[in-house]
């Protein structure tokens, strides 16, 4: 199995609750190192930018709206199957059809407060990974 790197989002509704810490915490009880770390707030723009595979979906406005509305924390996570596994660590998108234990299950709000991005693909990670950081920016 090869060592690969995933892209996260810890939201807006969960740096409001003090919980960034409590999410690493999950994160590299997991296995997976955080290997670029950095708070930001998006612009209107980069949020519009990042969610356009969902451009056309009923809650596309909201999400960019919420995505904005706060301190983001951004960060790449490097381990054996990165992107599944992180998939796995968050639970489903609705934080009700989440297993116990999952990022969502214990943290989300809602369906769209729902606490963390990860990547989907192997190629949608390299992509979000370079919307956010410069390559100097990764120390694995
Ligand atoms: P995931 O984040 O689990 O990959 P996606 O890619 O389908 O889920 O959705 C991206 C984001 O859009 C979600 N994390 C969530 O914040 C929001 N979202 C997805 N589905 C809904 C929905 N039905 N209503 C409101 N927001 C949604």
């Amino acid at each position: 199995m090869a060592v690969e790197r995933t892209f996260s989002i810890i939201k807006p509704d969960a740096t409001a609750r003090n919980l960034t810490g409590a999410v690493n915490a999950v994160i590299e009880k997991a296995g997976l190192r955080i290997v670029a770390q950095k708070r930001v707030k998006w612009t209107q723009q980069q949020a519009e930018k990042f969610y356009e595979v969902h451009k056309e979906r009923p809650f596309y406005g909201d999400l960019v709206k919420f995505m904005t509305s706060g301190p983001i924390v951004v960060q790449v996570l490097e381990g054996e199957n990165a992107v599944k596994k992180y998939r796995e660590v968050m639970g489903a998108t609705d934080p009700a059809k989440a297993d116990a234990g999952t990022v969502r299950k214990q943290f989300a709000e809602s369906i769209e407060r729902n606490s963390v991005h990860g990547s989907d693909s192997p190629d949608n990670a390299n992509i979000e990974i370079g919307l956010n950081f410069k390559p100097e920016e990764i120390v694995g």
